[in-house]
């Protein structure tokens, strides 16, 4: 693992916590700056590192990553830890990932936008992601039924994404 100084543009979101546990899991140094302060992730510098200008985002010296599952995946990946070797447990952790990313994390958005930072001014819209939300919630409910975390009995970057 190189040991160059993780530099982390974050903020105290979902997304932006997952990154911060997971470098606290690992133990690694990094330095944290505020991603959403004053427009900072719409700044021509943070435009430069993502184009989308979303917060997380890591650089890990010439490395500069994206999207928490893909920030996760790369420092699960430098570490040589957070995803089990065998094949198929592996990709039950990836299976995870493309869950949480693709359905959890935008249905979960969705819901506070529309029911809270918006006052619920269109209860139907509230509604469809409130309900897609419960019904992905028991999803999760069953994936946990007899296993230690998401994903398994191995902690990995599962229970970190899905927690
Ligand atoms: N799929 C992305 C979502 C990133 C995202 O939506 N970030 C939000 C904060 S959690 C953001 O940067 N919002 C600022 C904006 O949209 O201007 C990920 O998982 O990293």
């Amino acid at each position: 693992m190189t040991n160059t100084m993780i530099d982390l543009y974050t903020d105290a979101t979902p997304n932006g916590l997952k990154i911060s546990i997971a470098l606290e899991e690992l133990g690694l140094q990094y330095n944290v700056h505020k991603g959403l302060n004053d427009g900072a992730n719409t700044s021509p510098e943070f435009t430069a590192m993502n184009p989308n200008q979303k917060i997380p985002l890591l650089k890990d010296g010439e490395v500069i990553v994206s999207e928490s599952g893909a920030i996760l995946y790369y420092l699960a990946e430098k570490s040589g830890t957070l995803l089990p070797k065998d094949l198929l447990k592996r990709t039950k952790v990836i299976e995870m990932l493309m869950l949480q990313m693709s359905g959890l994390g935008p249905n979960f958005g969705q819901l506070l936008v529309w029911g809270g930072a918006w006052n619920n001014e269109h209860p139907v819209a509230t509604q469809r992601y409130a309900q897609e939300v419960n019904r992905l919630f028991n999803v999760l409910n069953t994936l946990l039924e007899g296993h230690e975390y998401f994903a398994g009995d191995e902690y990995s970057i599962a229970p970190i994404l899905s927690g």
